[in-house]
């Protein structure tokens, strides 16, 4: 049984992962709830529940000398790029200043660690328009969330080569499934369309507001898919210091997205066209090669990962 600890563990793809590990390992989850949710993570006797602040450099400390951990999986963040720019140095001490913290007290206190996982954006890339986007393309990233995430990212894998902490990044692309939360104008637009899809079907009022004309298109990729690809990088000795894209490597547009699960569900979603959100880049599409080279293949394309995802929560 190895023991994990997964901060932002309490959010949507820290408490998949911590559902997943806690059937074997034991699981640490350090998580503010500030955007997650206790409720997601399951009743294992396996998951031991922290609630607190990785800016906390007191609680990250003790939680470091007091346990050895095989795994830890820094998940937590502000995700919202909207939030990045209205607050630019309070989402700098969640998304950057917490990461070298944790790796100064891993440097420290983890001399048993196998891997740290820091999760990365396709963020980083911004608005350059080549595609797909390798992991050596243009970075160019345009906001405070993306400049802290790839300087985050940076660090991390300079701390392998400088000190031989053993660290990997993702750089994840449009995830989305189950648990994702869909309160916010700028959570996953897929759960935000699973929500007006659930008010139609229980026949209240439902509007879903598209931003832009719908052709923009994102690689969406299915939280399953997530957590096989975390799991192949955090137990492979090639991943170490690097960093990687995960996605599907196929990308869809929002319109076909929205008539793919009108068919699904047999209903016309109702949409509200309105202008493009500023600073929304219109393609995203990731070179899975990369990952694809540790053993990930993606179980689920957008049909599959819609149906499982609607099935789940319809
Ligand atoms: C994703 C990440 C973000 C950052 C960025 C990097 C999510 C939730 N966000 O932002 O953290 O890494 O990629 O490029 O994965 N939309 C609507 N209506 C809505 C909500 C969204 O039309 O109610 C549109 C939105 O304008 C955009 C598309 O849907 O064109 C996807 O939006 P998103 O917020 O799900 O994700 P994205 O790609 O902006």
């Amino acid at each position: 049984m190895s023991k994990i600890l997964i901060t932002g563990g309490a959010g949507f793809i820290g408490s998949t992962l911590a559902n997943y590990y806690s059937e074997n390992h034991n699981v640490i989850v350090v998580d503010d709830l500030s955007m997650g949710n206790k409720q997601n993570l399951t009743s294992s006797k396996n998951i031991e529940f922290v609630k607190g602040s990785v800016t906390n450099k007191q609680l990250m400390q003790n939680i470091l000398i007091d346990n050895q951990f095989d795994y830890i999986f820094h998940l937590a963040a502000v995700a919202s790029v909207a939030d990045s720019v209205e607050r630019p140095l309070a989402t700098h001490e969640v998304n950057f200043d917490s990461v070298l913290q944790l790796l100064e007290l891993i440097k420290k206190y983890q001399k048993e660690l196998k891997r740290l996982v820091f999760s990365s954006s396709a963020a980083v890339y911004g608005d350059e328009p080549t595609l797909p986007k390798q992991e050596e393309s243009i970075i160019r990233p345009l906001t405070p969330y993306a400049i802290d995430k790839f300087a985050a990212e940076k660090y991390v894998v300079d701390y392998y080569h400088l000190y031989d902490v053993p660290t990997s990044a993702v750089r994840f692309f449009n995830v989305y499934g189950p648990k994702q939360n869909p309160e916010s104008p700028y959570s996953g637009v897929i759960s935000i369309m699973m929500d007006r899809y659930k008010k139609l079907l229980n026949n209240e009022q439902s509007m879903f507001t598209l931003f832009g004309d719908g052709t923009q298109s994102r690689d969406f990729v299915f939280i399953e898919d997530v957590v096989q690809a975390l799991n192949l990088i955090a137990n492979s000795q090639d991943t170490l210091g690097e960093v990687y894209n995960i996605g599907t490597g196929e990308a869809i547009g929002l319109n076909e997205l929205v008539s793919t699960i009108d068919s699904f569900l047999e209903v016309k979603l109702p949409i509200q066209y309105e202008d493009e959100r500023s600073g929304d880049i219109k393609h995203s599409l990731a070179d899975i090669a990369k990952v694809k080279a540790v053993g990930y293949q993606p179980k689920y394309d957008i049909k599959s990962g819609l149906e499982k995802y609607v099935s789940y929560e319809l």
